[in-house]
């Protein structure tokens, strides 16, 4: 069968000589109009990317390689005496377009912990931060530390033939997915252990071994980083984080530099920022409440009080679902299942029942159903991980695993430079006074 590198290579040249053949005949075909509104607004609706690794529904949620959140769980290996998937299984997937073996996942779980090393600066760059800083601005400085390890910045430098460029960012891929644990769980240890940090245990799967070096050796809190990892992978291209990630990457930035780009994107509170905003909203509504299980009524008149403010309601709302994230039910399912009687998790159950009638009230809201974030921490909070700024950097080692997937296969795919066309305000209204034909009317 040959080693990872060959069997993506294989899919790879098959894929390629597809897409040229199917350019070749098809590629003039119209895919649909834009209105002058979609420019304006976030170019919502606007199909302009291809992302081999996961499809978003707006109505069923995310399908990974056509595989919903349950069909993983079901089909994808797990952890000895486990019942969530391993993450490696899901990048397997997404990488190959097929179903891993047992064996396929411990194949990358060895690879990945022998590519683990991180080289002593890269902590000395966190180091180098106030430890007041956010774990995210850690985290990218981290990433941005490693990128000294880049073997596509050195191949390029040495005049690499284009047609070579996805192996060294498949190298790249691989090292940094494999580094990125420490790195979090060093973030995590130094801001809220005291700098009391814990090596890693190579006889761990992935995530696993990211729950221990974070300090949780809870089996469950291991099944959930499993979970964990796994949903919050991908979410088809368009999504900040990974169209960064892919536009940073067109112009042939090495994966690190293109990894960093996307998880700033992924820093910002309307993205995966969100899962901190959730639980730093439902801790100031008990604050204020002074009430740990606050009632239906109360969580009501604390949205309504949120909305009159002019903020927006953490967790709740998309720009492409209509309908409850799937990621959402899956962290909820867990809940039932580990911690049915928790306090906070609970309480992100009466929220959910109360929010999306209100958000509907408002007319304007286009999903008022929740997403990944309204659920994420406070499973992390009944595990003792308390500290809500650290929550989306487990999005993003998690995001990694999609982003940088997709990354291989452009590369592979040989995508060009990404540059769409911007217009003037000035210039639109020419247009719209016949002055001007930039569109063709
Ligand atoms: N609370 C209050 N107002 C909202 C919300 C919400 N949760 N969601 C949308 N709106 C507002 C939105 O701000 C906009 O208002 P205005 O016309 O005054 O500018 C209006 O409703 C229409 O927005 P939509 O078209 O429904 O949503 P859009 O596609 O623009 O934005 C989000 C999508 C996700 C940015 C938006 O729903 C939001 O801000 N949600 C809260 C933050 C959040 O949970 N983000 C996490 C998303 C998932 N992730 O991990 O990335
Ligand atoms: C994501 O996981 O990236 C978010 O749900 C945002 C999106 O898909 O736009």
């Amino acid at each position: 069968m040959g080693t990872l590198k060959d069997r993506f290579k294989a899919k790879a040249d098959t894929a390629a000589v597809e897409i040229k053949d199917l350019l070749k005949e098809h590629g003039t075909k119209v895919i649909g109009e834009v209105q002058l509104s979609q420019v304006y607004q976030g170019m919502r609706g606007i199909t302009g990317l291809v992302s081999e690794t996961s499809l978003l529904d707006s109505q069923e949620g995310i399908r990974f390689r056509g595989y919903s959140i349950p069909e993983l769980q079901e089909k994808l290996p797990k952890a000895k005496n486990g019942s969530e998937p391993l993450p490696e299984g899901l990048f397997y997937l997404m990488l190959i377009g097929e179903l891993p073996t047992e064996a396929d996942v411990a194949d990358l779980s060895a690879m990945w912990q022998r590519r683990s090393h991180v080289p002593n600066h890269v902590f000395d760059a966190i180091d180098a931060l106030p430890v007041t800083a956010h774990p995210m601005t850690m985290f990218v400085s981290a990433i941005m530390a490693l990128q000294t390890e880049s073997n596509f910045a050195k191949r390029y430098a040495e005049g690499i033939n284009k047609k070579d460029y996805w192996e060294p960012v498949f190298d790249d891929a691989m090292d940094l997915i494999a580094r990125l644990p420490r790195v979090a769980a060093y973030i995590y240890r130094r801001k809220y252990k005291n700098n009391q940090h814990i090596q890693p245990n190579g006889l761990l799967d992935w995530a696993g071994n990211l729950a221990h070096m974070l300090g949780f050796e809870d089996e469950s809190f291991k099944e959930l980083m499993r979970l964990y990892m796994t949903i919050h992978a991908d979410h088809e291209g368009g999504n900040v984080s990974a169209h960064t990630t892919h536009l940073v990457g067109s112009a042939l930035s090495d994966p690190y530099l293109s990894l960093a780009a996307g998880m700033n994107g992924l820093a910002g509170p309307l993205h995966g920022l969100a899962n901190q905003e959730v639980v730093k909203w439902i801790f100031e509504m008990r604050e204020q409440l002074k009430n740990e299980s606050p009632s239906r009524e109360e969580i009501g008149e604390y949205v309504k009080q949120t909305l009159n403010s002019g903020k927006v309601v953490p967790g709740y709302g998309h720009a492409v679902l209509r309908k409850t994230d799937p990621r959402f039910t899956a962290q909820m399912e867990f809940g039932k299942k580990h911690m049915p009687n928790d306090p906070l998790v609970q309480t992100v159950w009466n929220i959910y029942e109360e929010v999306p009638p209100i958000l509907q009230s408002l007319g304007k809201i286009k999903n008022p159903w929740p997403n990944v974030d309204a659920h994420s921490g406070a499973l992390l909070v009944h595990y003792g991980m308390v500290e809500y700024e650290f929550y989306t950097v487990l999005f993003g080692v998690s995001r990694a695993l999609g982003v940088l997937a997709s990354l291989i296969w452009d590369r592979a795919l040989a995508f060009p430079l990404e540059r769409p066309k911007s217009v003037t305000t000035e210039l639109v209204k020419k247009w719209l006074k016949g002055e001007d034909n930039i569109w063709g009317e």
